[in-house]
Formats: structure tokens, C-alpha cells, sequence
């Protein structure tokens, strides 16, 4: 009994400690809890995609799962360099990456103190190289936000299983979060493929804490409570996508119940595996399935995570490069020309200090706000007939995610026509539909929560 309380003690204080450390944030609009996301949470979702590299033995295995049994001294890109892959990252407009540090079979890309299953015991530069301190130091010097993946299931070590793995992996924790600079986002995956029954009972408080502990502003993703997994492999967030989720079992372990901002995350590959195989250069995702994945993510109120793995080389591959341009570019030509920037905007209605042409500034700082939360429009005048085919709304998520039903509708000389409808908006939505032709613009918030805050309205061109 005496222990039992003393382990509630325990837990009561940490959960004390890793509160506040991160504090809860949401606020009371009228009778409304409106619940906003932390600033890192803010700055994570700004940055809109990462580059996901999944590099390791199964590199030169060519397999996607190692059983653990794997000789180090099969790990040995003969030409690595990792500037050449965060500058590729940093090209596509990626403005993080999640490097898998170790994944299931437990190899280390480290020098880790704590197993001999790592770089150390391969011949690539004689096992004095280090692929996490490489990675962490182009990201520093190309600009790029560096975050890594680091397996919970465990293949090779032998402690897993037993508590001493949880030392071990706090451990491994301790260093990279001590030893490579400044972390973005730490990335737990939840994958067992094991025998039934035999999974580790994770120490998740334990590893919130270390991470707490020793980076405040890190993001614990997946089995964790600051990013959530979008549910699939394929790229695509769901229409309706709330960043106000129910606390999970994650968060529950921190003993934080009720609503809380747990923004979505999707994660896919641009190959058909995670890990690069020769047999996959034919099958990198052409461009157009490329689009499509960043509508669906990033224009459903997600981030994107696109996984591009290096080769056995140490590079990555001049088919993803070329790809990942050519994607690039098709972006920047149809996102260069806003038609519905400083064009004049009114409004059914708007608070004082909320006016309709916040909407069109270009600025994110300012929002258009109506004074209803039902059938409120915004219009834009283009104040000459405009063609586009893309249409973007952004709400003011520091404050909260509000918009429930929406649509956008375009005069045609006699009347308004619906050219798009949506339900969440949240940080983007993108909405894209064949062309149209429009002096006038509007956009109809039918329904919200609480009285939407818009920040941003758009309308686009893609040529395809
Ligand atoms: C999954 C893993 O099993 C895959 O190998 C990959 O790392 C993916 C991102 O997560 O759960």
C-alpha cells in the first residue's frame, strides 16, 4: 500500500514536472473551451512538410524489417554524404527531416556507448563515423529543423522485453538529445511485428520525461502526445480533419484528459518500400501522384512527411531528385501568383479590429473575423475577369481550429455558383477544381464552433 501511494507520489510529481514544463494551452470564448496549440506546435505546423529518411541496414540488406541478426559490417556507403541530402530537402521545400537513428533491428547510426550494434563496428570510415552527427550538422548549416525516428520494437538488443531495455533506451535517448544540437520532433513508431505477448511494456512516461527533461521544445510524435499519426501510409489526411482530438491513450499516460491539440501528421514514402531498393528506381511516384498527396496532406490541415531513402551509396538517388523538382516546381509556378492578394474584400460582417481585407494581406498575423459563427461570407473582387483552378483558406490557428462547414462560391455575371465545399479548414485547405472564370469571389463560412478567425484567402492557377 505504502509503495503504491509512493509510486502515485511519483507519477503525480513527474506529471507536475512535464506539465510545466509544456504548458496546456486553451482558453474560454464565451461559454466555449477553445483549445490552441502550444507555440512549437504552431511553428512545427508552419513548416508544412519534412523529408522522412529511412537509411540504415536494411539499406544494404535489401529488406523494409532486419531481424536484428545483421553483421555491422554489412553498413558501408562508399560515397555518404549527408549535405547532399538536406540540400535536396531543403531544394523541395522541406523545412525538417526525421532520420531514422535506429529501426527495428536495432543497428544504431550513432557511435552509441551502449551496444556494439551500430556504425562503430562497420568499416564505413572505420567505424569512426557518426550518420546522425552528419545529418544534425548539414541541417544546421542548410537551415533545415533536424528530428529523428528511433524504434521502440527492438530486434537485436537483448533486454528488450525486460526493464533494462528501458534504461537502454533512455539512454540512447539521453544521447542523441544531448549530443546532435537542437531537436524538432521525435519520432516513435508503433510498429510490433513480433510474437504475440512478448511486446516491451514501453516506459513511455519515462522517455516523455528524459525528452521533457532535456528538450523542452522537442515534439514527441506518434506514441506520443504532441503529433498524431494521420492513420495511413498513403499521404492522405481525412476531409474533415480536426487538430481538437480527444486525449489519447499517450496523453493519459501524462494524466491529461479531455480535448487537446494534437495536430496530424502524414507520413508516406516516395517509393513504394521506406528503404531504397534498386528494383524501386522504376517506381518513384510520378508527379501528379506527388500533387495529389500534397492537396491531401498539406491542403487537408496536415503536415506531409515524404520518406525519400539514400542509397547504398550514401546519396540519394537522381530519379527522386529529379522528381522531387519537378514537383517543386509545378508548386512554385501556381502558388507565385495569388489573384485575391490586396484585391478589395468586404464582408457580411466583421469585428472592428478583424477587417474583411485581413483576409488578402498576405499576412499572418491578421485575420478576418465575422461576428457570427453561421452563414458569414467574405468576397473578393478580382476586378477583372480571373481564371484559376485553386483556392486556399487558412485560419488563424494560434487561436484555435473553428471552421465546421464551408464553401466557396464564384459570380458568373448573374449569379453565385458553388464552385467548391469543405468542412474543416484548420491551418490549410486547399480545394482544387477545373477552371473557372470569375470577377467576383466568396467565401461562405456556413458553420463553426466558435466565430471563425480567417487568415489567409487564396485563389491559384496550376497549369497541368
Ligand atoms: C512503420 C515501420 O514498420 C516501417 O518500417 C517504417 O519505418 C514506417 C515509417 O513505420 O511502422
Amino acid at each position: 500500500m505504502v509503495k503504491r501511494r509512493e509510486m502515485i507520489g511519483k507519477i503525480a510529481a513527474t506529471v507536475a514536472g512535464i506539465l510545466a514544463c509544456r504548458k496546456l494551452t486553451g482558453a474560454t470564448e464565451g461559454s466555449k473551451m477553445i483549445v490552441k496549440p502550444s507555440p512549437q506546435q504552431l511553428s512545427w505546423q508552419e513548416l508544412e512538410m519534412g523529408m522522412f529518411i529511412h537509411f540504415g541496414m536494411n539499406t544494404f540488406t535489401d529488406r523494409e524489417w532486419g531481424d536484428g541478426t545483421e553483421d555491422p559490417r554489412w553498413f558501408n556507403p562508399t560515397e555518404f554524404d549527408a549535405r547532399q541530402w538536406i540540400s535536396v530537402a531543403k531544394e523541395a521545400g522541406f523545412g525538417y527531416v526525421v532520420l531514422t537513428a535506429k529501426h527495428h533491428d536495432g543497428f544504431c547510426l550513432w557511435q552509441t556507448r551502449y551496444t556494439e550494434h551500430s556504425v562503430k563496428n562497420s568499416p564505413w570510415r572505420n567505424g569512426k563515423g557518426d550518420v546522425v552527427k552528419e545529418v544534425a550538422k548539414a541541417c544546421e548549416e542548410i537551415g533545415v529543423k533536424f528530428g529523428f525516428y528511433l524504434s521502440p520494437w527492438d530486434r537485436h538488443e537483448k533486454s528488450y522485453g525486460t526493464p533494462d531495455y528501458d534504461r537502454y533506451f533512455k539512454n540512447q535517448l539521453t544521447e542523441l538529445l544531448t549530443e546532435y544540437g537542437e531537436v524538432l520532433e521525435v519520432w516513435f513508431d508503433g510498429a510490433y511485428g513480433g510474437p504475440p505477448g512478448k511486446e516491451h511494456k514501453y516506459d513511455w512516461l519515462g522517455y516523455y520525461e528524459v525528452i521533457r527533461k532535456l528538450q523542452p521544445n522537442a515534439l514527441i510524435a506518434i506514441c506520443g502526445p504532441d503529433i498524431r499519426w494521420v492513420g495511413n501510409e498513403e499521404g492522405v489526411a481525412p476531409e474533415t480533419n480536426w487538430s481538437v482530438q480527444e486525449a489519447s491513450h499517450f496523453h493519459r499516460i501524462l494524466g491529461i484528459t479531455g480535448k487537446v491539440w494534437y495536430p496530424a501528421e502524414c507520413d508516406v514514402s516516395i517509393r513504394p518500400g521506406w528503404f531504397w531498393h534498386a528494383r524501386e528506381d522504376e517506381k518513384v511516384k510520378s508527379v501528379e501522384h506527388l500533387l495529389d498527396i500534397y492537396f491531401k496532406s498539406v491542403g487537408r490541415n496536415s503536415v506531409l512527411l515524404l520518406n525519400v531513402p539514400p542509397n547504398r551509396k550514401g546519396l540519394i538517388s537522381d530519379v527522386d531528385i529529379q522528381r522531387l523538382r519537378e514537383w517543386r516546381k509545378v508548386l512554385d509556378r501556381t502558388f507565385a501568383t495569388n489573384f485575391a492578394l490586396n484585391k478589395p474584400a468586404t464582408a457580411s460582417s466583421f469585428r472592428p479590429d478583424a477587417k474583411p481585407s485581413n483576409a488578402v494581406d498576405g499576412r499572418k498575423e491578421t485575420f478576418w473575423s465575422p461576428l457570427s459563427e453561421k452563414d458569414e461570407w467574405l468576397e473578393i473582387d478580382l476586378q477583372r475577369p480571373t481564371t484559376f483552378n485553386v483556392a486556399m483558406v487558412q485560419e488563424h490557428i494560434a487561436e484555435g481550429q473553428r471552421v465546421e462547414r464551408y464553401r466557396i462560391e464564384a459570380w458568373d455575371g448573374s449569379d453565385w455558383k458553388v464552385i467548391a465545399r469543405g468542412t474543416t479548414i484548420g491551418y490549410k485547405k486547399l480545394d482544387r477544381f477545373n477552371d473557372v472564370t470569375a470577377t467576383k469571389v466568396r467565401l461562405v463560412i456556413e458553420s463553426a464552433l466558435a466565430t471563425p478567425l480567417i487568415q489567409a484567402f487564396g485563389l491559384y492557377r496550376m497549369e497541368r
